[in-house]
């Protein structure tokens, strides 16, 4: 048993020439694979919090993998229900073997790591907006861009993740 674990794990290390994250919204982590020859589960996944130094719980995201396009899908619940705490975070695959860094600020709509007028503007220009699909200036998944997206923007104002080093 331990025998076909370790051969498990070796052929994961020779498989995988490539990896990176191609899409990071706060929300929704995208991660190209290269390379790898079977699937991407849940399991393969764990999530440090950098900045409280604990791992996340898994009850906390899901993940979906397409084999056609080696993409892993990571989703984390929208922020007024539960978000993953704003701050820095390793997503680490095959117990270590890949870790990627990716940070948590749903607030921040432009992805530039701080919350401030920007943001607004993006909420602004999909005020009232009935989304079909991904929309992630709505922020309580409700379907719509409304006042309660705005008041949780608002109470982020000014928030911010530094530059990693
Ligand atoms: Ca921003
Ligand atoms: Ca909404």
């Amino acid at each position: 048993m331990f025998f076909l674990w370790v051969a498990a794990l070796s052929l994961v290390s020779t498989s995988i020439n490539h990896q990176k994250i191609v899409y990071d919204n706060g929300l929704e982590l995208h991660i190209a694979f290269a390379g790898l020859s079977g699937p991407v589960t849940a399991s393969d996944l764990s999530i440090y919090n950098i900045n409280q130094n604990q791992w996340v719980s898994p009850s906390e995201y899901n993940l979906t993998y397409d084999s056609n396009t080696q993409v892993a899908v990571v989703r984390f619940p929208a922020p007024p229900l539960k978000a993953l705490p704003d701050g820095l975070y390793l997503a680490s695959f095959f117990n270590g073997e890949i870790s990627l860094e990716f940070y948590s600020l749903p607030s921040d709509l432009n992805r530039d790591r701080k919350t401030d007028t920007q943001d607004f503007n993006v909420l602004s220009g999909n005020f009232n907006r009935v989304q079909s699909g991904y929309q992630p200036a709505d922020f309580n998944k409700d379907g719509l861009v409304n006042g309660l997206d705005f008041n949780f923007l608002a109470s982020k104002y000014g928030a911010k993740v530094p530059e990693s080093n």
